[in-house]
């Protein structure tokens, strides 16, 4: 062992355990290449994905939320200015979770019939759907989400700030993309068009959305 591995070793401080854990990825963390790299993946998940789990048991211990799902913290705190850092980091968890789940190794679209259809009905063709999703994406000022939703029966296409989450204001999520820096300054620099643009072309997995629809 060198000593800056030591050094590590004695440095690491356990993570505070809790409820909630770290789900793995759906993938290999190499899958995603070329679009997204091994290294920003691992990043992603091992450092800001943990991050927001390890916070959140570090918040919740003691409390009744210890006890509740993700979904129920998100319902419960949202706009509660003295739950802001469980709301955010319940955001985060759970935001996280179900962007990876949206993705699969890059290969090109396949539309269950049934999505097709309400993609056509509601937005014309999936292409003008990506370019929706791209420029709501892209015009998120600061750090958030660009997502596909269900609402009162129709497909739309939203956004979100920093941690929230369509969940508090009644919309079924079905696709999101995380536009937070860390999801693309180490591949795209600080091109966050070109990151959605290469993210919804080829790695959404659009099997999970349509079952996500049916749900
Ligand atoms: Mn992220």
């Amino acid at each position: 062992m060198s000593s800056a591995q030591r050094v590590e070793k004695v440095a690491a401080k356990p993570a505070p355990s809790g409820p909630f854990e770290l789900p793995p990825l759906p993938w290999p963390s190499n899958a995603l290449e070329p679009v997204l790299s091994n290294g920003a993946v691992e990043l992603h998940h091992q450092k800001h994905h943990r991050a927001y789990i390890d916070k959140l048991n570090g918040l919740v211990a003691g409390t009744p939320y210890a006890s509740q799902s993700l979904k129920e913290i998100i319902l419960a705190t949202a706009g509660e200015k003295s739950r802001e850092a469980i709301f955010n980091n319940a955001g985060q968890a759970w935001n996280h979770t179900f962007f990876f789940a949206s993705l699969k190794p890059a290969g090109p679209a396949h539309l269950p019939p049934r999505l097709a259809a309400r993609i056509e009905k509601d937005f014309g063709s999936l292409e003008k759907l990506t370019s929706e999703l791209t420029k709501q994406s892209v015009a998120r000022f600061g750090s958030g989400w660009g997502w596909l939703v269900e609402k009162d029966g129709k497909l739309e296409v939203t956004s979100t700030s920093n941690a929230e989450s369509p969940l508090s204001t009644g919309a079924t999520p079905l696709l999101t993309l995380d536009v937070w820096e860390h999801a693309y300054y180490l591949d795209y620099h600080e091109k966050r068009e070109a990151y959605a643009r290469a993210v919804l072309a080829t790695l959404v997995n659009w099997d999970v959305v349509a079952g996500r629809l049916a749900s």
